[in-house]
């Protein structure tokens, strides 16, 4: 068997065979150009080139639990059979379909195939989660004011009294006519993280007349919510909170490590190939009604 060890130079790969005959090709996998389909249980990642030759490296992974969900690093050993790996050159340009339908395409057709023999697929996952509430608050803060379960960077009600932080701010500090968010009661703090706003006594939650919790539509005084009203104190005990929504947003990347790829006379061994990047692998708006707990 013809040998050759490679220490992987990220975007270009040669190899070539004892006898001097150049095999192979570039590697030139663009490094955003990495993708995935499957479900929970059997992922395919590809990455396909079709610039200067038609070939792709695939890693298909199955017994997963759900992935992209959690931020961090999780590794699964490569073999021959569950969690593979495959480096394929094609007569033809080559297509998303030719991994991710349920009846691949007959076309193109496979002119050089290495299996992954062993080594690591090492799958680094990034998290973001934003609440767009007009604030810019620290993603590295664990700060759950209202204790809601949602840390305020993607809570949209901070104080959790049921009226939305974008709103609680007022509109002359969102268009940057006010340089601090409002304090309607003047207590000192600002009315997204007052609980009581007017400061009656009721907090802001009860001061809910209609209990659709939303405290913005209640008026005993035409023209002035009643929660932020200091001369209207009504109280309906509303121990929940509204529906929340936040964006979120997960990013991958995809890194093969220590690998052996096999074809019928060959082997390859890379230290690293990276099999690129794929950004909004999940990208979504979550909604969820935080549990109240007293
Ligand atoms: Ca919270
Ligand atoms: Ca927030
Ligand atoms: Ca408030
Ligand atoms: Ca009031």
């Amino acid at each position: 068997m013809k040998k050759l060890f490679i220490i992987f130079a990220i975007s270009s790969l040669c190899f070539a065979c004892n006898d001097g005959d150049i095999i192979v090709t570039e590697f030139d996998f663009d490094e955003l150009n990495l993708n995935n389909c499957g479900d929970p249980g059997g992922y395919t990642f590809f990455n396909i080139n079709n610039s200067f030759a038609a070939e792709s490296i695939s890693l298909i992974l199955t017994n997963t639990g759900v992935l992209f969900l959690d931020p961090g690093v999780e590794e699964y050993e490569l073999n021959s059979s569950t969690n593979t790996v495959n480096y394929r050159k094609f007569n033809d340009d080559v297509s998303d379909d030719y991994f991710c339908s349920n009846i691949p395409p007959i076309t193109p057709t496979v002119t050089l195939e290495f299996l992954g023999e062993s080594g690591i697929a090492e799958l680094t996952t990034t998290v973001s989660k934003l609440d767009d509430d007009g604030l810019d608050e620290d993603i590295t803060s664990d700060l759950d004011t209202d204790g809601d379960g949602l840390l305020n960077y993607f809570d949209e009600d901070d104080d959790g009294d049921n009226v939305i932080t974008v709103i609680e701010l007022g509109v002359d500090y969102l268009n940057g006519e006010a340089e601090n968010p409002k304090d309607t009661d003047g207590d000192g703090i600002y009315d997204y993280l007052d609980i009581d706003d007017d400061n009656d006594g009721v907090i802001t939650r009860y001061e809910d007349a209609n209990g659709d919790l939303d405290p913005t539509n209640d008026e005993t005084q035409e023209g002035i919510p009643d929660y932020l009203n200091s001369a209207i104190s009504n109280t309906n005990l509303i121990d929940q909170f509204r529906l929340h929504s936040y964006s979120f947003i997960s990013d991958i990347n995809l890194v093969l490590l220590d690998l052996v790829l096999i074809s019928t006379d060959e082997e390859i061994i890379q230290e690293t190939l990276n099999m690129g990047s794929q950004n909004g692998v999940i990208n979504t708006t979550v909604t969820e009604t935080p549990e109240f707990i007293d």
